[in-house]
Order: C-alpha cells, then structure tokens, then sequence
C-alpha cells in the first residue's frame, strides 16, 4: 500500500509538471485538466504574461470548476449568490434543487466576512489613522457608510506598473482591483466612446459593486491570473469548498465593502479619459500616473507575444502620442483637481525608491512606510530565476536599453517620440558611444506645471 502510495505521488507529481501550461498569450491561456475527481488536489500552475510581467502562478482551484467554465460558471454564480431569494426572484430558477447547498452557503459566508472584518480589524490595530484624516476605522469603511481611500494606478503595458500596483496593495487590508479591462485585450481606448463601457466598469467595482458583471467574471474564471494579485480576495475564497465564492458576485461586493483602502491599476485606458471617475464626488479618488522612458518601454516590449500583435504596443508613434497626450491630460487635471493627481517615472521609482515610495504615501495619505519598506525589501534586488521571476527593480533595469537596444533602432524611435520625450524629461543619445557611455544620464528633470 504504501508502496503503491509513492508511485502515486511520483504520479501525481509528473502530472503536475505536464500541467504546466506555456501561456501563448495572456489573453488565451489555456489550463490543461483533467476531470479525474482523485487529481483534486494538484495544483494548478498557469505562465502568465498579463502585459506587464510575466510569471508562474500557481491557482489551488479545483479542478471541476476549471473545466469548461464558461458553461457551467455562469449559473453557478447566480443561483449561489442568490442567499436572499427575495431579493432577486429572476436569478432563483434553480432554488429548489438548491436550497439545501444555500443554507450551508449562506451560513458559510457571514461566517468568512465575519472572519474578514476581524482580520482587517487587527491588521490596522497600530495604524494611524489620522493620516488618512479619518477618526474611525468605521470612517474608511464602506459597510458602514465610511469612504475608502481610494488608488487609481494609470500606465501602460511594462512601464512597471505590476511593481507599483502591488507596491499600493502591500499596504494592509488594501483591496486590490487587479486589471477590470484586461478583457479588452491589448487595446488602448482612447476614444469617450470606447470608454464608456470601461469607465462604468472601473466604478462599479470602485463601488464594491460586483452585480451583473458578467463579462469580467467569465473572464476571470478563464483567467485566473487575476487572482494572484487580488490577494486579499483570494485569502478568503480559496478555502471554501466548491470554490465559488470567488465568482460570486454578491460575496465579493460584501467582501470588498469592508477594506478601508481600495486600489486599481489600469494599462488600457488613457489619462484623459479618467475625468469622469475623478469627477464623482462618491468615489473621490487618487490617480497615480505611472510613465516610463519609451526605450526601455519598447526594449520590454520586444519579442512578446502580446506586443506583436497590437500596433498600440509596439508601434513607436501611437506609444509616444499616448504619452504626449498623457501630459497633456496631467496639467489639465492638476489644475482642475488640485491633489488628486500624482505622476511619477519608473525610473524615479527604481533608481530613487525611498523618495519617490514616500511621495507616493504623502500622496496618498496612509500610514503605509513600514509596509513600502518591507515591500521594498522582498522585492527589489532580487534575482530569481525561473519560476517566481516577478518584480525586480534593480539599479539597471530602467536604464538595460542603453545596452541592448540597438542605435539604429534607438534613432528611429527618438525621432517618432521626440515631443514625449522632451515633455518627459528623457535626453536624447547622438550616437551609439554616447548611448552606450556611463556618463550619458538619459533621466532629467521635468515638470509638468508648465
Ligand atoms: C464548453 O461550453 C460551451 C458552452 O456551453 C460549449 O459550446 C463548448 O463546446 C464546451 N467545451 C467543451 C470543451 O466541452
Ligand atoms: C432579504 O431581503 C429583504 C428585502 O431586500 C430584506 O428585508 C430581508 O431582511 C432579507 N433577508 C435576509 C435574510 O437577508
Ligand atoms: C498619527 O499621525 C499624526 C500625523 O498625521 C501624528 O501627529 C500623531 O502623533 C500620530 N499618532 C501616533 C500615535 O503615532
Ligand atoms: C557622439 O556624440 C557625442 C555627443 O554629442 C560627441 O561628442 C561624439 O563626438 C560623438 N561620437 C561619434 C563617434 O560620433
Ligand atoms: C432554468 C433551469 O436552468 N432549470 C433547470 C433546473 O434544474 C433542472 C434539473 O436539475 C433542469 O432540468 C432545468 O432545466
């Protein structure tokens, strides 16, 4: 028996390596399953590349639910969300069948938020809440009528906003709202019209209201990368047993409803665009505009696969009009919503980590030093290869382009981003000794108050 345990184990664990998945595409990963009930509890390891990082997630879902999602998913959500059948009478077509499986579930989840409030309760217990202007933690929360400091991170793809996105979140019993439009592909919307869509989206769920976001919750069972950076959602629906609750729209409205800080980061949409979100009273919240050198930009870029396909990445004249265009949208709003916008460099934020973390705390107005600080710690510097090759903010990574990119290439694109790059405050290389050179610092200073 035991014996026959090992081979099992042996087993199990090749399989697990052949359920490794090479992630084409971070818009279509697939994850290989199969339905076995006995493989249960192989983890499941998916290859992100979400645009912005690539990385090796592991998702402990069960496997019954990843397969074929999109058929079974949808139902679930909504005969299981359905606790108060009184509410919503039209999502209860199932109720009979499934009232037994709602009582445990409802029971289940007052017991996981009561279990949630308490957690954020004691992970604040020393947090200075006169930073954030607020007496109570009731103040910060929206369960009880309280408004939540609320982040919104702006960028595009590889400008280092996965670092900076969870650089926000290490702060405690912050929600993280990873990426709401990364259905959308990789697309830039830059059009009012296009965002309409987007923009109703990013509210609601900045309004803790997840009802009828069917879209983004297909999306999410198919691509669950977006859990491995909700971190604070995934710590309490993992657990439960059918795991559901991760697509329940109802649980993750409450859920949400009960973290004082709030943060988002969105690489597809344009700074002009986000005047309607800064302009509701309700939400009041902050936007970080986070740019990068359009060198090292497009040196990130290069060879992935993602990029390839979409002229909004890789093409030199649309990236550096986005970013034309960016700085324009930044003095307007600056103006019109005085502290409500702060814009920060990649390069600011890996060559000058401490300055800029703080400016970015003062910004925000919590009581997060210690938190940036151990942040800071886990995740600069680091050199792992392989699997867990997330962030890594070292010295030389905003300035590797001068190294490996080309001069000819490096030309081309300082002629089509000459405007983005003088607003900007990045210099020019004259030639390849130049660009190649220790002396040439292609970062200076900029001001956007011009
Ligand atoms: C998954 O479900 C969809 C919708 O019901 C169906 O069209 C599709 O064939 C299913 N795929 C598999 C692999 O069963
Ligand atoms: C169900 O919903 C009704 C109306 O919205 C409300 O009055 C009632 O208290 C709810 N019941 C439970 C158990 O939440
Ligand atoms: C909390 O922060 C305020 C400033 O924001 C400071 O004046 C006060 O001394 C701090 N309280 C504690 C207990 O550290
Ligand atoms: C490269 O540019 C620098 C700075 O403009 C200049 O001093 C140098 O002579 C140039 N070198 C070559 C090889 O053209
Ligand atoms: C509307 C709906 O989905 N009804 C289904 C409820 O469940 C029974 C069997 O359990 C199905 O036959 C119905 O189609």
């Amino acid at each position: 028996m035991r014996r026959y345990n090992t081979y099992s184990i042996c087993l199990i664990f090749m399989l697990s390596i052949s359920v490794f998945i090479i992630g084409t595409q971070y818009i279509d990963n697939i994850i290989y399953l199969t339905s076995t009930e006995r493989w249960k509890s192989i983890k499941v390891i998916i290859k992100v590349e979400d645009g912005d990082d690539s990385y090796v997630q592991e998702i402990p879902i069960k496997f019954y639910h990843t397969v074929n999602y999109s058929a079974t998913n949808k139902e679930d959500i909504h005969t299981i969300t359905n606790e108060n059948q009184s509410q919503d009478l039209t999502v209860t077509n199932n109720a009979s069948t499934l009232t037994h499986k709602q009582t445990h579930l409802a029971t289940d989840l007052e017991n996981i938020l009561d279990k949630a409030r308490s957690d954020i309760r004691r992970q604040l217990s020393n947090y200075n809440l006169s930073y954030s202007g607020a007496h109570t933690l009731e103040d910060l929360v929206m369960e009880s009528e309280g408004s939540p400091i609320r982040t919104l991170v702006i960028s595009s793809w590889r400008s280092g906003s996965t670092f900076l996105g969870d650089l926000v979140n290490s702060i405690p019993s912050n929600y993280y709202h990873y990426e709401p439009l990364l259905m959308y592909g990789t697309k830039q919307i830059r059009s009012p019209n296009d965002a309409t869509e987007a923009l109703s989206i990013v509210k609601r769920m900045f309004k803790c209201n997840f009802e009828g976001l069917d879209e983004y919750f297909e999306f999410e069972s198919k691509d669950l990368s977006l859990f491995s950076h909700s971190t604070r959602l995934w710590d309490y629906c993992k657990d439960d047993k059918t795991n559901d609750l991760c697509f329940n729209a109802q649980f993750i409205s409450r859920m949400c409803k009960l973290f004082p800080f709030q943060s988002m980061k969105l690489v597809r949409l344009r700074l002009r665009l986000v005047d309607e979100i800064l302009n509701d009273k309700e939400l009041n919240v902050k936007v970080i505009l986070l740019m990068r050198d359009p060198r090292g930009l497009m040196q990130s870029r290069r060879h992935r696969r993602f990029c390839e396909l979409s002229s909004d990445c890789w093409e030199p004249s649309l990236v550096c009009a986005d970013m034309v265009s960016d700085y324009v949208a930044a003095r307007s709003i600056m103006q019109r919503y005085p502290g409500r916008l702060l814009v920060i460099r990649f390069e600011d934020l890996a060559l000058k980590p401490d300055v800029t973390t703080q400016q970015i705390l003062d910004f925000m107005r919590v009581d997060g030093r210690k938190a940036f600080d151990e942040f800071l710690k886990s995740h600069t510097n680091m050199e792992v290869a392989g699997v867990h090759s997330t962030f890594k903010v070292t010295r030389n990574i905003p300035l590797k382009w001068k190294y490996t990119l080309d001069y000819n290439y490096v030309a081309d694109l300082q002629i089509a981003c000459k405007e983005a790059m003088r607003l900007w405050g990045y210099k020019m290389a004259y030639n390849e000794t130049h660009m190649m050179s220790n002396e040439f610092n292609p970062v200076e200073d900029y001001s956007i108050s011009k």
